[in-house]
């Protein structure tokens, strides 16, 4: 008898879209991955990671088994030491001698386990997350102003507003199924869209305005923007009456002169703006990280939501202030109290909420206030107070900001356990223990995503070796410090139930959260449990705000200049992220298809100040903040402001020696929030001229090479690494694996061209050159592995008969480059997206490159002739 093999319904592990995603295992460690037609917060839709979450599900670069040191070790051992040393530094430092770094990427189940073990029987509220890097300024604004870590918001609205403002998100690369969601609503309603980031991103270029503001100025713009609408009767007197409370002096707080200025703004753009906002009273802003991650982030926060609060443009449909979550369960650890600076189930710290915590748990002990958070929390483990800490599901020696601090810090600590599904990265390398957790594909539970809805991940393929979940893992350390009934927990199943019970606890209506009626589920009832939302699709539309008198809070916020500048830093660094690579890559950059996009670092500047800088297009530059400095390569682009650059955040120690984005962004902070300012540094850049540069194209990757400059990223059969350095390029060839070798060394002219064959097929190729001339790397890069291609050609970087150059991949699901696309654009006459794709296909997989597409039909004629 031969099995069918089930499809399991589960959600993606990537963005907080929260995707569903149908899994089929096909066998070892295969699965086909298709968009689930009836989750409602995908309709069958997924981006391009989603969609390639095949190539990144093998067992490649895992950890496999408890490390102690570099010793593997059995579960009980490891666990009984972890649980030992934390036990043995609270007996002798006290509970704030240790800490927990949590991640948005740990299922609900394991986030309660984890804020349980440390607030309610550790005592101590040291347990805080890199959403501290992501939500942090979203949940102090929502709780200043409605009381509670509510989103207003649920998807649906996008589909029913007339106007929607992007407020520092580049949707169409971070919310890709979001973003086609909205395109739908364009194309069916003729909903507007506006931008406001200071960059053209491809979600810019999309829109019907475009405003690139002065980084740090959105508070500014939408204090403007109110102004401007009380001023045109646009306020709703009603909802200001009986529904917010705004204190005397709110109106001349938020007072701001000239907006266009300050924003560096035409002011007809800001006047189209105010009228748009006029024309549209069903009006959605979404907002991500060039909100969030602001020194001023809670403030934006509050300047968007009173905005909104004011107009009575919330709890309607079509309207509303939307954060949107980074992380796939950004907003479970929300509510499970994941924070240091929330308890559980989002109660805050009174004494009346701890003492309900502690009763609801049965605990030995509680913490008695916040605890310390990521920042302080890191900083805390540098000056030695911190002497014990437990890392999951996170790799902060590359995303906190500082992040050589950070490094210093976890060298300096005592015991650094680090539980992660990958064997290297770079914070495992400051681990005493490691424990192996489960991966997407293996893990069970649920995660949360932007518009409050709860979704199962589930497993669909078996536990390799020795990984264990995340929750299991603290659970069982849990037991071994004495607490054996508290975390007595079977399955995950049980755990949900108590978290369940917990947002119930004597909550009588006072908390929006509350999913009590699951606290009696049947495992069978968890494992099938459909997506839900709580709070329903608009949670305030009829309900009080959950604040003492029931109404919101107008927040007052003033926009105040930054005055940030450092002596020889007259520029501005930018962070954030390229469409298909997910954080530090330790997962996307798995997938050949995925690492097609970007195979290289790029620091976008301006073209005028390119030549300022005396840098060159396509040449290296050193990037430099008064904390750091990384080499990256240079684009010149008119989509950037001058005088400011974009670098991205995906390379770690593990796929380069440049590009290292964490070592310059330094600790300043949003006062509130404590959220990191990572969007607007200063700093400044130079030419990296290098003696010599050189490619690799190998099917093995070597050992970490020392230059000034390299990144590794993977191919289809290989890797393609990329270098520059000075000194002598011929030490380069300790880099070429064993084999037969075919060379061309002009040492005089410092070129190097060497092939290594192994069994006929072409296994490394290195080019260097002294000049910078170098062939290009796609078709090498198409001949890896591959038979009966003449050494000659190899050897030239090219074949005898020219092949077309596609130029780089836009389309990554059906391998189509941009040159490809632009002659079909210019030689067909085609005008839209669906007309590109009858034709060759592009964007009518995913769709993630279809806001590309888009861009290039308008830009064709000077892409042609370019
Ligand atoms: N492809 C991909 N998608 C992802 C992720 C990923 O790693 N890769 N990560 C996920 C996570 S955890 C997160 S948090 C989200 C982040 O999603 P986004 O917030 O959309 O992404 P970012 O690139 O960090 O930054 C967004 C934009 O803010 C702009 N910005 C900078 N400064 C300002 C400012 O002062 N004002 C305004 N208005 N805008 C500004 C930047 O130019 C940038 O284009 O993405 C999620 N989705
Ligand atoms: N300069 C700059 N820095 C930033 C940002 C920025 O915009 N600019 N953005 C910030 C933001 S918003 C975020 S969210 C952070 C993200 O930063 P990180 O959280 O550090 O990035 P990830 O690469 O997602 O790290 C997740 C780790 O968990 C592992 N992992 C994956 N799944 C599991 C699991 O189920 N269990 C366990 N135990 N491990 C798992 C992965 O292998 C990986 O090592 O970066 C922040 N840092
Ligand atoms: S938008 Fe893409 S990354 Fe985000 S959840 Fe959906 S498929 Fe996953
Ligand atoms: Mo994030």
């Amino acid at each position: 008898m031969t099995s069918v093999p089930a499809t399991v319904k589960t959600a993606c592990p990537y963005c907080g879209v929260g995707c569903g995603v149908l899994a089929t295992a096909t066998g070892g460690r295969g699965a086909t991955i298709a968009g689930d037609p009836n989750h409602p917060a995908n309709n069958g839709r997924l981006c391009s990671k989603g969609t390639h979450l095949e190539e990144t599900i093998g067992l490649e670069g895992r950890l496999l088994h408890p490390m102690i040191g570099s010793e593997r070790a059995g579960w009980h051992e490891a666990l009984d030491l972890v649980a030992s040393r934390f036990a043995a530094t609270i007996a002798e430092h006290g509970p704030d001698s240790v800490a927990f770094y949590a991640s948005g990427q740990m299922l609900t189940e394991d986030y309660y386990a984890a804020n349980k073990l440390m607030k309610g029987f550790i005592g101590t509220a040291n347990i805080d997350t890199n959403s501290r890097l992501c939500m942090a300024s979203a949940v102090a604004a929502h709780v200043r102003a409605f009381g509670e870590d509510v989103v207003p918001c649920s998807y649906e609205d996008l589909d029913q507003a007339d106007l929607i403002l992007l407020v520092g998100s580049n949707t169409a690369w971070c919310h890709p199924v979001v973003w086609q969601r909205i395109e739908a609503a364009r194309a069916a309603r003729g909903t507007k869209l506006v931008v406001i980031d200071p960059r053209r991103t491809e979600t810019a270029e999309r829109a019907d305005l475009h405003l690139a503001i002065a980084p740090d100025t959105d508070i500014a713009l939408f204090n403007g923007l109110l102004l401007e609408m009380k001023a045109r009767w646009q306020l709703d007197g009603g909802h200001l009456a009986t529904r917010t409370s705004v204190n005397d002096g709110f109106w001349e707080s938020i007072a701001t002169s000239d907006v266009a200025a300050i924003c560096d703004v035409a002011p007809a753009d800001l006047a189209t703006f105010y009228d748009l906002f006029t024309d549209h009273p069903r009006t959605v802003t979404l907002f991500s990280q060039g909100v969030n991650q602001s020194t001023s982030g809670t403030d934006k926060a509050n300047a968007i939501i009173n905005l909104h609060l004011a107009t009575g443009r919330i709890g309607k449909p079509g309207s509303g202030p939307f954060s949107i979550t980074g992380q796939p369960n950004a907003m479970g650890g929300r509510e499970v109290g994941g924070l240091a600076s929330m308890l559980a189930a989002h109660m805050g710290f009174s004494d009346a909420e701890r003492d309900r915590a502690q009763r609801f748990w049965q605990s030995p002990t509680i913490c008695p206030g916040p605890g310390l958070k990521a920042v302080d929390m890191f900083d805390a483990m540098a000056k030695g107070k911190i002497k014990a800490v437990w890392i999951m599901a996170t790799n902060p020696a590359v995303s906190m900001p500082d992040a050589r601090m950070v490094r210093v810090a976890l060298a300096n600590c005592p015991f650094v356990v680090v539980s992660d599904c990958i064997a290297d990265t770079d914070t495992q390398r400051y681990a005493q223990v490691r424990l192996p957790a489960l991966a997407w594909g293996e893990k069970d539970g649920t995660v949360t995503n932007s518009e409050r809805r709860i979704s199962r991940q589930r497993s669909f393929m078996t536990a390799p070796d020795e990984a264990r979940a995340d929750w299991w893992q603290v659970a069982e350390v849990g037991k071994r410090m004495g607490f054996s009934e508290a975390f007595a927990y079977p399955d995950a199943a049980s755990v949900f139930r108590e978290f369940a019970a917990q947002t119930g606890f004597e909550n009588a209506g006072t908390r929006v959260l509350d999913i009590s009626d699951r606290a009696t589920m049947s495992n069978a009832d968890y494992d099938d449990m459909a997506p839900f939302q709580w709070g329903g699709a608009s949670p305030f539309a009829t309900r009080d705000y959950p604040t003492a008198d029931g109404k919101a809070r107008l927040i007052p916020v003033t926009y105040v200049p930054r005055a940030d500048g450092s002596r020889g830093m007259p520029m501005r660094l930018n962070t954030g992220r390229y469409r298909d690579q997910w954080h530090t890559m330790t997962r996307t950059g798995l997938s050949p298809k995925l690492s097609q996009h970007r195979r290289e670092p790029l620091v976008e500047i301006h073209p005028d100040t390119v030549r300022r800088l005396g840098l060159t297009d396509g040449g290296l530059a050193r990037v430099a903040t008064p904390h750091g400095a990384s080499i990256f390569r240079v684009a010149a682009t008119a989509d950037q402001r001058r005088r400011e650059m974009f670098v991205p955040i995906h390379w770690s120690d593990q796929t380069s020696g440049g590009g290292r984005t964490g070592l310059l962004p330094g600790n300043d902070r949003d006062p509130v929030s404590g959220q990191p300012g990572f969007k607007n540094i200063p700093a400044t850049a130079s030419a990296y001229k290098p003696g010599w540069t050189a490619f690799l194209v190998t099917r093995t990757r070597p050992a970490a090479p020392d230059c000034a400059y390299w990144t590794a990223i993977r191919t289809a059969n290989g890797w393609l690494i990329e270098l520059a350095g000075d000194g002598d390029p011929a030490d380069l060839v300790a880099l070429l694996p064993q084999g037969e070798r075919a060379e061309m060394i002009d040492a005089r002219r410092g070129v190097i061209r060497s092939a290594v064959v192994v069994d006929g097929h072409l296994h490394a190729a290195l080019f260097a050159s002294r000049s910078g001339g170098l062939p290009p790397r796609e078709w090498l890069v198409a001949r890896l592995g591959q038979g009966n291609t003449p050494m000659i050609e190899v050897l030239a970087g090219r074949p005898a008969t020219p092949v077309a150059d596609r130029g780089p991949i836009v389309c990554v699901c059906f391998d189509i480059g941009l040159k490809t696309i632009v002659s079909a654009i210019a030689d067909q006459s085609l005008i839209s997206v669906e007309a590109v794709g009858k034709a060759i296909n592009a964007g009518t997989n995913c769709g993630s490159c279809r806001p590309a597409i888009a861009n290039l039909i308008p830009r064709q004629k000077e892409l042609a002739h370019g």
